[in-house]
């Protein structure tokens, strides 16, 4: 089946990304670099990102790549576009934190994502989903919380750390959530925080200003686990490089529009 073989491949890339990040961490080599304020890319995304390309591209020769590093990649005449963040929480993986994925997708139409692989070497956690074939990690399938009081509810929240023309109003919205819900998180990688709401470990999550290349994998995932995703701002759909997003277990979703969008 076609969804399988490219959920298999892109296992197997992302297992070989890992490896190669964990060798990464401690190498001397390791350069770092400050591409925007508060925006950093390391010798090893890049790294990172040809090497899951050229595993996929052995698989399916004809298809698309869209990378954050490599930006997008027109070759290929196929319907089938990948989508790569090759380190997806930069910042953790050279500050020695454990919160950094690979994260790989594939999608036949734009913003539907049918295949997400989010892994997380240093936790040894592979999240995998495939439309109508569930959502994973290793060997556990994985389902969204059923918690539907926003008192109850563990929600993320992300501060515009690269645009801080837009912090106070994201702090105002913040603090909304804040009293109205049980605590909140942030883990530095939007990838891993989708993959943690598909397997009910938090409830919703609110950030602006992510790339697609940071969600789809973890957009597929959540899907498939019962969860839904949606542009925070009505008239703002999901581009290559910007995404507004409100994600949630479902249940908290009308809620989490409503307190975000209407003030
Ligand atoms: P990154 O590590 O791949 O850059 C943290 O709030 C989230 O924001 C992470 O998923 C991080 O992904 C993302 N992020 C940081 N800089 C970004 C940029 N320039 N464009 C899009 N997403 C970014
Ligand atoms: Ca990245």
């Amino acid at each position: 089946m076609e969804i399988e073989e490219h959920l298999i491949a892109a296992i197997e890339a992302a297992n070989k990304a890992g490896a190669f990040l964990l060798e990464q961490e401690s190498s001397s080599s390791l350069e770092i670099k400050e591409k925007h304020d508060n925006d950093y890319v390391t010798s090893a995304d890049g790294a990172s990102e040809r090497l899951i390309i050229e595993h996929l591209r052995k698989f399916f020769p004809d298809e698309r790549f869209f990378g954050e590093e490599g930006g997008a990649e027109e070759r290929g005449g196929s319907a089938g576009r990948w989508i790569i963040d090759p380190i997806d929480g930069t910042t953790n993986f050279f500050r020695g934190l454990p919160n950094y994925t690979v994260s790989i997708a594939w999608e036949l139409e734009p913003f539907k994502p049918l295949v997400g692989v989010v892994y997380n070497p240093r936790q040894k956690e592979l999240f995998h989903a495939a439309q109508g074939l569930g959502a994973w990690c290793g060997e556990h399938r994985l389902a969204v919380s059923s918690i539907s009081d926003p008192g109850k509810a563990l929600l993320v929240c992300v501060p515009p750390h690269r645009r801080h023309d837009s912090a106070r109003e994201y702090f105002a919205t913040m603090e909304r959530i804040f009293f109205a819900t049980s605590d909140l998180r942030s883990f530095g990688s939007a990838a891993l925080e989708l993959s943690y709401i598909a397997a009910g470990r938090l409830d919703g999550y609110y950030e602006r200003f992510l790339g697609y290349y940071d969600i789809a994998a973890g957009m597929a995932i959540l899907q498939e686990a019962g969860g839904t995703i949606a542009p925070a701002n009505d008239s703002l759909p999901f581009s290559d490089m910007e995404c507004d997003v409100i994600a949630s277990n479902g249940l908290l979703q009308t809620w989490m529009e409503r307190t975000i969008r209407n003030h």
